[in-house]
């Protein structure tokens, strides 16, 4: 408690932004609510994180707007004669219920599906996952963080037998001395953690930027490559060559370290730099001043995020950049390295504990008989009731209405940010039954048969996991308003009504508690992490067993060997790596084109992406006036040669059409960006929704869809 200037007793509770998966610290401080009763917070600094500092950006800084009763969702809905009314939680949750196990009977499980999201706590996607195969039986549940980092974790998990996106602390990346950071908008899109790229060039270290776009962040570049889209795994093969070619390969640590070079620097060679740069639009200059600056340091680290992992080769380009790495000897040396840039607030938790279609919490695989077993038991069922894996989320969104009958969703609003969101928004159409559990009436919502208003961030506590693999806690600031109740009371109370009276709990620390008994020796291990400990660290990283013994990747955390307490793991593959031979593996990988490359009829190609102002399908931004003033909807961003080619002028309608549908938004012409590319943020329903035109091509072992590149012919309207 605290004394404002009037007298005013104010609480202050630390905890973590609501969005994205930098989970910047800040602090919430109560007031007087809009209405002037009760009482409301306002976000306030908190410097001792280490992450942010007390750095915010503005859709942080806005969160609690949408706590108020104006935006959300404060009643169940329950659709009756075709239109959505008000309801009481007994009638919403006996219907979803009644929804569900009619399905079951007449259908089978599978033909009930899950989509959950990586917005939500470790807890709740643990719940979720348990529900699915507990209580529903179903193999048929995936996420939306398939449409988010899936090619990064293929990629991590081949090359390094584990996923998680940074496998070094933030505080690293300032003492390289050089990174490359491949299609990532961190000015936009994580700007607190701007910081440490303008750190790395105080220190003297240098930034490559690899983008199509000249982005604010690659405006902080010393090096902007502008590659075409989707060449990514091209332009990464070109610059192994040319390390090979330039004898810049750290022979003894592929020796000591790694397997498979062989295959793959013969797949390198194949990639001539003049080659590359057909392939690409990079010129061999600047290859190779890309190489020198790569090369020439001690440290050195790539950074990927979405451009090059949202692609139809995505698993094979975020290889390729692994393989520059371990050429060099990066991996497991001081402030080097690969890694991912995760996108949601618990992106990386999110994907750790069964969510994900093939996945068992604690990153255990669900075909793994051991891993079965394990979790049977802290489940209390025998382990051959557990469902086998299911389908990818698009494949999951694409069979619903044939072989999925009824879809149980929770934080994610597909009908915006899937790709072909027609095709899909048609299919949701098509259900038998669809229940979305959100705190806004998203545009998926509004499709529902049953709508469930839940808790938000400030009204909660759970555990998130942020892009550096690092364990945090949210917690509870408010109480809710009446009316509105939690995903795991969702949860629990659904399981009671299908007959599973046990296991769901409502209480986070409980279903904590759980998760880490269902995460011991799996590779995400939290088992040695508890809301004490939370509440005490800074978070605590990830794998932290509870024995004091080192995690899978071998590298015991900072505290000193023997340590009773484990703390945690900061920094991975420092001695081995988390294979079976603690090697890294070397992949042998060739460039490939787009699922859909441009012709005579779709001439240009067209990326998507993110505005600071916006977050994701925007169901959540586009309803705080301040974010909306500064990004109050799509356009179309263009280079002027091709406007001029189109006739098109700055401001008025452009109409981008692909094999999947039209699109109009406004003209934005600029010189930022390549001009055989435009590009779409993504943010929007309606007529300038950017998925209507995107391809759902697949990425072979991540099923990624190919969101950063498809073919359009661009149009004036009228
Ligand atoms: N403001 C805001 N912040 C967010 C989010 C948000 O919606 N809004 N979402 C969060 C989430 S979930 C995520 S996943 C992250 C995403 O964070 P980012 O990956 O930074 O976001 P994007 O804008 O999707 O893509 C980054 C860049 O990739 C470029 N790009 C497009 N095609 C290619 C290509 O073929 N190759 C390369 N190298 N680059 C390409 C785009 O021009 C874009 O500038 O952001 C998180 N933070
Ligand atoms: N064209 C194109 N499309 C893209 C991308 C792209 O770059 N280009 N990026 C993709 C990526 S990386 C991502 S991550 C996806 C994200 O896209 P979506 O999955 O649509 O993500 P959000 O818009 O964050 O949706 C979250 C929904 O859950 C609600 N919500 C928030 N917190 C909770 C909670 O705790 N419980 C419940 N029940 N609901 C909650 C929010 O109000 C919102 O309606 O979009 C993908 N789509
Ligand atoms: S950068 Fe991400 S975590 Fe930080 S305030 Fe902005 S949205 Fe929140
Ligand atoms: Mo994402």
């Amino acid at each position: 408690m605290r004394r404002t200037l009037d007298g005013m007793q104010t609480s202050v509770t630390p905890t973590h932004c609501p969005y994205c998966a930098l989970q910047c610290g800040m602090n919430l401080t109560s007031v007087p609510d809009r209405d002037g009763g009760g009482t409301g917070v306002e976000v306030t600094e908190r410097t001792d994180f280490p992450v942010n500092r007390g750095a915010l950006c503005g859709k942080g800084r806005t969160a609690p707007a949408l706590l108020s009763s104006r935006v959300r969702l404060t009643t169940p809905l329950v659709r009756t004669d075709g239109v959505l009314r008000p309801a009481g939680w007994d009638e919403a949750l006996d219907r979803i219920a009644e929804g569900l196990s009619r399905t079951r009977t007449e259908h089978g499980p599978d033909a009930c599906g899950v989509f959950g999201g990586g917005g939500l706590t470790n807890e709740k996607a643990y719940a979720l996952g348990k529900f699915a195969r507990v209580v529903l039986g179903t193999s048929q549940i995936d996420y939306n963080g398939r449409f988010c980092m899936s090619s990064a974790a293929a990629g991590g998990i081949k090359a390094f037998g584990l996923d998680r996106g940074l496998p070094f602390p933030l505080e690293d990346v300032p003492k390289a001395g050089c990174v490359i950071l491949v299609g990532s908008n961190l000015a936009e899109t994580m700007p607190p953690a701007l910081r440490y790229l303008t750190e790395l060039r105080e220190n003297g270290g240098k930034l490559i930027v690899v983008d199509p776009r000249r982005t604010r962040t690659a405006e902080q570049a010393d090096l902007h490559l502008a590659p075409r889209p989707g060449t990514d795994l091209a332009l990464a093969l070109g610059l192994l060559h040319l390390v090979v070619a330039e004898g810049r390969t750290d022979e003894a640590y592929i020796r000591e370290r790694t397997s498979g070079w062989e295959e793959a620097r013969a797949a390198a060679m194949a990639h001539w730099p003049e080659y590359v740069e057909r392939i690409t639009g990079v010129s061999v200059p600047q290859l190779r001043e890309t190489v020198r600056m790569f090369c020439e340091p001690e440290a050195t680290m790539v950074l990927t995020a979405r451009g090059p992992e949202q692609q139809s080769k995505g698993t094979d380009t975020v290889g390729a950049w692994i393989n520059l790495c371990l050429a060099t000897g990066r991996p497991g040396r001081p402030f080097s390295g690969y890694g991912c840039l995760t996108g949601q607030g618990n992106g990386q938790g999110g994907r750790e504990h069964g969510q994900k279609a093939d996945q068992l919490p604690g990153y255990r695989k669900l075909d793994d008989p051991a891993a079965r077993r394990h979790v049977a038991e802290v489940w209390g069922v025998d382990p051959d009731t557990l469902p086998g894996p299911g389908r990818s989320a698009y494949e999951l969104l694409d069979a619903l209405g044939t072989d999925i009958r009824a879809l149980l969703l929770m934080a994610s609003n597909p009908v915006v940010s899937a790709p072909r969101a027609a095709h899909v928004e048609e299919r949701l159409r098509s259900l038998d039954f669809l229940a979305v559990a959100d705190v806004v009436l998203s545009e998926t919502a509004e499709l529902a048969d049953v709508v469930l208003p839940v808790t938000q961030w400030a009204e909660e506590t759970g555990t998130t996991t942020s892009l550096e693999g690092r364990v945090l806690l949210r917690r509870q600031a408010l109480t809710p308003p009446e009316g509105i109740r939690s995903d795991l009371h969702v949860l629990r109370e659904l399981a009671d009504r299908l007959g599973v009276e046990k296991g769901f709990p409502t209480d986070p620390e409980e279903v904590f508690e759980e998760l880490r008994r269902a995460s011991a020796g799996g590779p995400a291990d939290y088992s040695g992490i508890t809301y004490r400990r939370l509440a005490e660290e800074d978070g605590v990283f990830w794998p932290c067993p509870s024995d004091g013994s080192a995690g899978p990747a071998g590298s015991a955390g900072e505290g000193g060997e023997g340590a009773v307490v484990h703390p945690g793991t900061p920094r991975l593959f420092l001695d081995r790596f988390a294979t079976a031979d603690g090697r890294a593996r070397f992949v042998a990988v060739h460039h490939r084109p787009l699922a859909e490359e441009p012709d005579a009829e779709y001439p240009v190609l067209l990326t998507t992406g993110r505005v600071v102002s916006q977050y994701q399908s925007g169901a959540q931004t586009r309803r705080v006036d301040e974010l909306n003033a500064a990004a109050p909807g799509p356009f179309v961003e263009l280079h002027p040669r091709l406007a001029e080619r189109l006739g098109a002028v700055e401001g008025e309608p452009l109409a981008v059409v692909s094999r999947r549908g039209r699109a109009v938004a406004p003209a934005r012409i600029t010189t930022a960006i390549r001009p055989d590319t435009v590009f779409m943020p993504f943010h929007w329903p309606g007529e300038g929704r950017a998925n209507t035109l995107t391809n759902p091509a697949l990425d072979p072992t991540s099923r990624m869809p190919e969101f950063k590149a498809c073919a359009v012919r661009v149009e004036r309207v009228g």
